[in-house]
Parts: structure tokens; C-alpha cells; sequence
């Protein structure tokens, strides 16, 4: 099967004044980043001006030149620069990773018609582990993926071919410097992939990776001592235990060297961890964190740890304080080579939830954001939901932890407490469609992650910018009417989806399409609580204690429901259909009216998408138009579903008189 090369695809360029740059490329370090880093070079080169550049190591002070510096301008060793002097541009890092991510930012500014002979421009990542997570099985099938099979695995083997080479450089080319290749959730004969029978393989995807900076990491299946190992325990504290792990770890590091270490789901959706043998979770990471050390290995720690058998008659127990009341007393207690992975909300990546209050309540861990890019809960990539506005609301919503630095952004990237074992990570949403994502539109929030991991100050429309003209087209049309459907694809799909920040109401396990009851009638401790009254669930101190997990103000703000932000309203509180929000309209009536416009945006969208047919690839512009068509009937079953239930629930009248039913 071939593929594309997204925003990697180096079109012919006409009249660009900086062509003859690209004549020499000149070396002055060496190893395989340095020529990886070459190598995209004469990529760009053949696909911008269909010329072959000559690859020197000691040329003339012409052409491109790459070399590494440390002349103390370039603040940190990924950081570069790239500037033009005396009629040569030159790339300057560090290290050769910082070159590497020079060169994509040159040929970045290519592709956006930045004039070479004026380009002067350093940058430095903020956050310092800029991760991707695939959720791909090992027998091929991806856990959320919705653009087909994966392409590290198949029928229970390992793919090692040039799309793997192609996916590091995408990756590398918005900065991703690690990525783990399995599901966290290890199945069956995954759990072999940390043995023998594999490292042939794993090294090879490794050596790619390295290639283009990127550290491969595995997930691992906490019961393997006894699933792989004969063990009758997977006690972290147990001697046998340690030492099966201990042997796994030095096979591993001596097969892959490089190997970056491991990411752990224990204890949360069935699978087994620490708590199974009365540990907490300090000791569990710590365990393997002592291994991996030696080797400069880390650990990380996924916190989506929580009771998924809730009984609806409980009303205090909530999910939503699992991952506070179950990590913040361990504050201080995990290793340095540990991190704590937290998702961006209390519950599971819907539309709009509030921002997780452990972070703010952890200021002696190691600490990563995870995000998710595959639209589990925002469309399958059926519906476009441009994702990158509301990574960058999580990033800068302040902890109030300190005076000052306390943002979730300050605390991942290190400049809230220092150190170098934090960053940003998010699931991935490729697959082996020719495309990367089904969605065309959906590669946009790939990389819109990468762009933000690196640059957490680059503004949602910066980005939209930039991978429109990379990606689609520089025609002025194109540009502006990508930019609309993208910034405004995200509020749509809250509109037409669950109101005021409760969630859920999807149709239970596949997560696509509306059922408002799916999982009221469940055991997952998802509730909103609807009934003829009223809906919401009373988080205040008077509820579940929920928002008595934030610091002030924030506690304050989430306390009551004037002071709360009218998007996470129902998150919070359980109000009376006739309750009347800060617009002055009543809560039922703003669900009625945030239905129909959301609907209505999608209809808006699509005529914006038919305005750039004749600037498109006609292949893009169907498959896009495809995907539309669905979210198009999505959008107003969604609407007349919600809608329709709560005119009988609430038996009071659409203002507007507009037809409601299913
Ligand atoms: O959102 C839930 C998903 C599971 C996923 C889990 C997790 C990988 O529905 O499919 O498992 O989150 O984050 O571990």
C-alpha cells in the first residue's frame, strides 16, 4: 500500500527566490541524525526546484550548512538556529538533534515563503519529552483508531519497512522526540514484546527512530513475571519478581540500546497492578525505575487508575477524583526517573471536561500531559474537531499552586519546578490509510500536537495557518476557508453533542454517536443524572467533594454555580431545566439552541469545504467531502436525540417552535 507525506509533501515551487541555497549542503558533524537531517535536504531540494544538491563535508561557505555550535546563543541542546550570513544559511545546535529540527524549521519556511536571504530564527522546545503513545495491538488492530490498521504491527508480528522510516520523519519533523509503539492495554502474546523474540525487530524500528531523535519506548503488561515468567506473583516488592524484571530489563537495553523505557497502565480497566498485592503505585514504578536507571531508562506512569464498577446509588463515590485521591498522597514518594502520566481532565478525554486538579497537587513529581489526538469522543475523525484550541486552554489554565509558573503548561514543560523527566504526550490517531488519519482534516491536530509540545505560544490559528499551507494549498481561499471550518469545528461538535460540559452520552464501547442513556444504566460512574427535574452532577462540597480537590480560587469558582464557567456548569452542579444561565437564557433552552447551531455550523463548514474544491487535490477534496456527508447526518442525530429527550423529560417548549423529535 503506498502513502502520502502530509505536510512532509515538497511540491514544486516556482519563482522562490532561495533556490540556489539548496546547490550544496554542507556537513560539518557527523552520524546518522546529521545525514538523516541531509538526507530531507535533497528530499526538499528534488521536490521544491527538481535539483540534486551536491552533499560536501568541508565546502565553501555557500549553500546550506550545518554545524554544531555552542556558542551559548542556543539556549538548550535540542534549541538551533538558523541564519543567513555572507550569502550562506547556516543551521547551528548543540547537538545534531538540534540540527535536525533546524532543518525541518528551514524547510518549513520554505514551503511558508520565508526569504532565506533574511532568515534568522532560534528556537528551543519547552517541553523537554514531546511524546506520541500509539494504542496499537499487536495483532494489528488499533484500540480508538479510526484510520485503519496499524502499521508497526500485524497478525502478531512486527512491520518494519520505509513507512516506518517515514513516520519518524514525520514525527521528527514537528518535534516528537519519543514514542511509544504498543497499545498501554498489553493483550495476550503482546506481553512477549519485551522478550528475545522480538528485539531483532524492536532494534530495527529503535535504529530508525534514533535516526530521526526519537526514542522508542514499549508499554508492558505488569502481571509478565507471572504471565511469561511461571511466577505465582507480580509483586513489586518480591525478590523473584524484581529479578525476572531485572533480567528482561539488561536483555532489553543489551538487544536496542537507546531503548527510552517503559509507559504502564496498572491497576485501571481490569489490568492488574500493585494494588493487586496491597502496593501502592510509588512502589510498583519504583521497582522498575531502579532497573531501568542504570541504563538511563524512565518510567511512566499512567494515573488513569479508578474504580470502573460504580453503583449508581452511590452518590459520593466519583470517578472524576480517582486519579487526585489515588496519586497526590504519593507526592514526593516516586523516583526521579519516574513520571506521572495524567490526562488532560478528571474522566476519559471528552469534549469539554475541566482540567485535572492533580496538577497542582503534585510539586515533587515528575509530570507529563497526556492529550488525546485520536477522536475517540470528539468523532472517529468521521466529524472534523480541530483539537489543538482546547489542548492549549488545558496548557494554560493556571493550578494556583504558586504564586507564579503554576500553569498545567509551566509544571510539564519544568519551569514550574525544574528538571528534564516532563513534558507533553498524546495518543496518536494514525493508521495504515493511505492518508495517516481517514480524515484529511484530522492531521491537523497531529500536527498541532507536535507544533505546541514544541512551542506551547504558538496560537491555535498559527497553526491552522501552517498546516493548511502545508498540507492543502497557499491559495488565499484555501487558507481562509480551512482556517474557519478548523476553529470552529470544535465548538460545533460540543454544540451538537452533550451540553454544558456532563459528557458522555455516547453509545457505550464504540463512543460514536448519540445515546443519551448509554451509559446512565451502567457501572462505569458515568452519570449525568437526568430526570424530569433537572440534570448535573452536584460536584460542590455539598456533592461528591469533586472541586474541593482544586486549590483556590479555583475551588471557590467551581463551588457554586454563578461563580462557574457556564461550558462546565452541569460538570458541577445539578440544576432545574428553568435555571437561568449568566446569557440570560433558561438551561433548557440553551440546550435547545446549542443543538441547532452546532448542527447549523456543520452545514456552514461544508459550504465552506465546496468553496476550495477547484484549489484541491480533487482525491482530498472528495474524501474530505465523504467524511462531511457523515458528520453532516451525525450532527442531526445528535441534535434531534438530545433534544428529543429533554422536551420529555422537561415538557417545556423550544422557545423558537422549531420541529423537535427523533
Ligand atoms: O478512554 C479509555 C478508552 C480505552 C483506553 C483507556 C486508557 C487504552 O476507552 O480504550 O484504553 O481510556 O486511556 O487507558
Amino acid at each position: 500500500m503506498s502513502w502520502e507525506q502530509l505536510w512532509l509533501n515538497y511540491k514544486a515551487k516556482e519563482n522562490y527566490g532561495g533556490r540556489d541555497f539548496f546547490k550544496v549542503i554542507t556537513k560539518k558533524a557527523g552520524g546518522v541524525i546529521i545525514d538523516c537531517a541531509a538526507d530531507e535536504l535533497v528530499r526538499a531540494a528534488q521536490g521544491f526546484f527538481g535539483l540534486t544538491p551536491s552533499v560536501e563535508e568541508h565546502g565553501a561557505d555557500s549553500g546550506i550548512i550545518l554545524q554544531i555550535t555552542d556558542n551559548g546563543k542556543i539556549a538548550k541542546a535540542e534549541g538551533f538556529r538558523v541564519y543567513n550570513k555572507v550569502g550562506a544559511v547556516y543551521v547551528e545546535s548543540p547537538t545534531d538533534k538540534g540540527i535536525l529540527y533546524g532543518v525541518f524549521a528551514l524547510i518549513r519556511c520554505v514551503m511558508l515563503n520565508v526569504d532565506l536571504h533574511y532568515i534568522d530564527i532560534s528556537e528551543s522546545p519547552d517541553n523537554p519529552i514531546r511524546m506520541i503513545n500509539h494504542w496499537d495491538d499487536f495483532n494489528g488492530n488499533i484500540e480508538r483508531g479510526y484510520s485503519g490498521r496499524s502499521f508497526f504491527f500485524k497478525e502478531n508480528d512486527i512491520i518494519v519497512n520505509e513507512r516506518t522510516k517515514d513516520y519518524a520523519r514525520l514525527m521528527a519533523s514537528i518535534g516528537i522526540n519519543c514514542s511509544t509503539v504498543n497499545n498501554v492495554n498489553v493483550k495476550g502474546v503482546a506481553a512477549e514484546l519485551v522478550t528475545e523474540k522480538h528485539f531483532d525487530k524492536l532494534r530495527q524500528i529503535a535504529e530508525i527512530f534514533a535516526g530521526y531523535g526519537i526514542k522508542m519506548f514499549l508499554s508492558l503488561n505488569w502481571a509478565s513475571p507471572m504471565k511469561l515468567g511461571g511466577l505465582d506473583t507480580a509483586d513489586p516488592l518480591d525478590e523473584s519478581v524484581i529479578n525476572w524484571w531485572k533480567e528482561r530489563v539488561e536483555a532489553i537495553y543489551q538487544n536496542i540500546p537507546g531503548f527510552g523505557g517503559f509507559l504502564v497502565k496498572a491497576d485501571s480497566e481490569g489490568e492488574p497492578g500493585p494494588f493487586t498485592y496491597g502496593r501502592d503505585h510509588a512502589q510498583g514504578a519504583n521497582m522498575l525505575a531502579n532497573l531501568v536507571k542504570p541504563h538511563g531508562g524512565i518510567i511512566i506512569w499512567r494515573c488513569f487508575v479508578y474504580n470502573c464498577k460504580q453503583d449508581w446509588r452511590d452518590k459520593v463515590t466519583d470517578r472524576a477524583k480517582a486519579a487526585y485521591d489515588n496519586f497526590s498522597p504519593l507526592d514526593g514518594k516516586f523516583l526521579d526517573n519516574v513520571i506521572l502520566q495524567i490526562k488532560n481532565g478528571p474522566m476519559d478525554f471528552q469534549v469539554r471536561e475541566p482540567v485535572t486538579p492533580l496538577f497542582g497537587a503534585l510539586k515533587h513529581t515528575n509530570q507529563i500531559l497526556e492529550v488525546q489526538i485520536a477522536q475517540e469522543y470528539t468523532g472517529h475523525q468521521k466529524d472534523v474537531c480541530y483539537l489543538v484550541p482546547s489542548w492549549k486552554e488545558t496548557l494554560d489554565f493556571r493550578t494556583y499552586m504558586s504564586q507564579d509558573h503554576d500553569t498545567v503548561g509551566d509544571i510539564v514543560s519544568g519551569k514550574a519546578f525544574g528538571g528534564s523527566n516532563c513534558g507533553f504526550a498524546a495518543v496518536s490517531n494514525t493508521g495504515d490509510e493511505p492518508n495517516w488519519t481517514s480524515n484529511d482534516l484530522a492531521a491537523a491536530n497531529l500536527y498541532g500536537f507536535g507544533r505546541l509540545a514544541w512551542n506551547t505560544g504558538l496560537s491555535s490559528e498559527e497553526i491552522a495557518y501552517e498546516w493548511t499551507v502545508l498540507t492543502l494549498s497557499n491559495e488565499p481561499q484555501v487558507v481562509k476557508n480551512v482556517a474557519y471550518i478548523l476553529l470552529n469545528s470544535w465548538p460545533a461538535y460540543e454544540n451538537y453533542t452533550s451540553p454544558l460540559g456532563i459528557g458522555w452520552m455516547i453509545n457505550p464501547g464504540i463512543h460514536y454517536g448519540p445515546n443519551v442513556d448509554g451509559y446512565e444504566y451502567d457501572v462505569w460512574g458515568t452519570y449525568h443524572r437526568a430526570d424530569h427535574k433537572g440534570i448535573g452532577v452536584d460536584r460542590s462540597s455539598k456533592g461528591t467533594g469533586y472541586a474541593t480537590q482544586y486549590n483556590d480560587p479555583n475551588r471557590i469558582m467551581y463551588e457554586t454555580p454563578d461563580a462557574c464557567p457556564t461550558e462546565l456548569l452541569l460538570f458541577f452542579h445539578r440544576l432545574s431545566y428553568d435555571y437561568v444561565l449568566k446569557t440570560g437564557k433558561t438551561l433548557i433552552q440553551h440546550i435547545y439552541d446549542s443543538h441547532f447551531d452546532g448542527a447549523d455550523a456543520v452545514e456552514v463548514m461544508i459550504k465552506q469545504w465546496r468553496e476550495c474544491k477547484e484549489f484541491l487535490p480533487l482525491a482530498v477534496y472528495e474524501r474530505v467531502m465523504k467524511k462531511f456527508d457523515e458528520q453532516s447526518l451525525n450532527s442531526k442525530n445528535w441534535r434531534d436525540t438530545v433534544n428529543t429527550y429533554f422536551y420529555r423529560k422537561s415538557m417545556i417548549n423550544d422557545k423558537h417552535g422549531r420541529l423537535i423529535h427523533t
